[in-house]
């Protein structure tokens, strides 16, 4: 394990020269295929090869690429099978497109969470296309159907999270209770200290002592160091003793865990602008991502989440929880239609390898795939 953290502190080293334009994100993903089947020792090894990596070992990433997008479909299976199974079946036998197919295909995508304004959104441009003739079979109407729910996320690869020019990058992670917030953020910090950074959790959720420790658990499991106080105590007393920690040593992520429920007479929302106060006035610029976490199987809930959380503190990203577990990922592509807020990660598991870099090209595909696709 030391060799392996000291090994972290090297390649770490050597990746703070690059320009602030190299994505965090991406360093994450470029450790991601190589890693995600490796064991904790092999990761040293994995780490040193990763920049000269000869044809065979290419060809490995690739499988390993495979294995991952087999993965993502096997686990969005639900919300596959909800939505593009039924279209697909929907779709059987019929040669032309007709208004009854059309009404049909309205309520399937609605009742998959896609919700009412994204639905007739992207049925309008179909309809149009179909009046004007340039739609006429149905497997041509699932291409479109694909096409136009992509261009809901133009402009996501400009959105990705930026190094800061220098001091480490801070995250505030926001959310309602029990949506997955404290995983996502051991699942992220294992992303970044396995791509080299250096990591600090800073326990700010005071609301559960068990939350508190639920953090210390991920941090070492991941190797990441966790500043934390007794249950109940102000918040931002800690947001101060985690600041203070970080400046002692050269970290590169800091990730702060807050509550999603509070003793009923103070407001969330306030303590959580405090909170965001309070890590900008000890450290200029931070924090330099609001990432909300939503729990996908909420469904249409997590639209007033977004609002909410929004309006409060303004957010920079999201992540979405547990589409392992639910019909409703059509959430995804209704929130990326709703807000113009990038979406970071997808939780699709239990598991610290169950947490993936949010794509939307790959996402749409593993909907839009069948059963026997790789
Ligand atoms: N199936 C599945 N479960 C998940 C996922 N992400 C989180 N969970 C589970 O959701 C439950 C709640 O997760 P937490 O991380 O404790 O949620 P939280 O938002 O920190 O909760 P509070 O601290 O109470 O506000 C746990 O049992 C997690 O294992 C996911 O992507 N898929
Ligand atoms: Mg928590």
């Amino acid at each position: 394990m030391l060799g392996w953290f000291k090994s972290k502190k090297k390649t770490s080293a050597a990746v703070e020269p690059e320009p602030a334009s190299v994505s965090l994100q991406k360093k994450a993903v470029a450790a991601d295929a190589a890693a995600e089947t490796a064991s904790e020792a092999d990761r040293e090894i994995l780490d040193e090869t990763s920049k000269d990596e000869t044809p065979a070992e290419q060809n490995q990433v690739g499988e390993n690429r495979k294995g991952l997008f087999k993965r993502l479909q096997e686990r969005l299976a639900k919300t596959r099978h909800s939505m593009v199974s039924r279209v697909d079946d929907l779709f059987l036998g019929r040669k032309q497109i007709d208004a009854e197919l059309l009404d049909e295909l309205e309520e399937i995508l609605i009742t998959a969470d896609l919700g009412v304004n994204t639905t007739l959104d992207l049925l309008d441009d179909i309809r149009n296309k179909v009046s004007r003739k340039e739609l006429n079979d149905p497997q041509a109407l699932k291409i479109a159907l694909k096409e136009r729910i992509l261009s809901f996320f133009d402009g996501y690869e400009e959105a990705q999270l930026q190094l800061p020019e220098s001091g480490p990058f801070v995250i505030m992670v926001v959310g309602v209770n029990g949506v997955g917030k404290t995983t996502t953020i051991g699942k992220i910090a294992n992303k970044f200290a396995r791509s080299g950074m250096r990591v600090l959790l800073v326990a700010a959720d005071t609301f559960r002592a068990a939350a508190i420790e639920q953090l210390k658990v991920w941090g070492k499991r991941v190797g990441a160091d966790v500043v934390a106080k007794e249950q109940g105590v102000d918040p931002s007393a800690v947001i101060y003793d985690g600041l203070d920690y970080a400046a002692s040593g050269d970290f590169d992520v800091i990730i702060v865990d807050t509550a999603g429920r509070l003793h009923t007479k103070v407001n969330l929302m306030e303590e959580l602008k405090k909170i965001k106060r309070v890590i900008n006035k000890k450290m200029e610029g931070a924090p330099h991502e609001i990432m909300l976490i939503l729990d996908a199987t909420t469904g249409q809930n997590s639209i007033s989440q977004t609002r909410l959380f929004n309006e409060a503190v303004g957010l920079t990203g999201l992540t979405l929880t547990k589409l392992d577990g639910t019909a409703k990922g059509g959430i995804v592509v209704n929130i990326s239609h709703s807000f113009k807020i990038p979406i970071r990660f997808i939780g699709i598991g239990e598991k610290l390898e169950d947490l993936r870099d949010f794509d939307p090209r790959e996402f749409i595909e593993a909907l839009f795939s069948n059963d026997s696709q790789q």
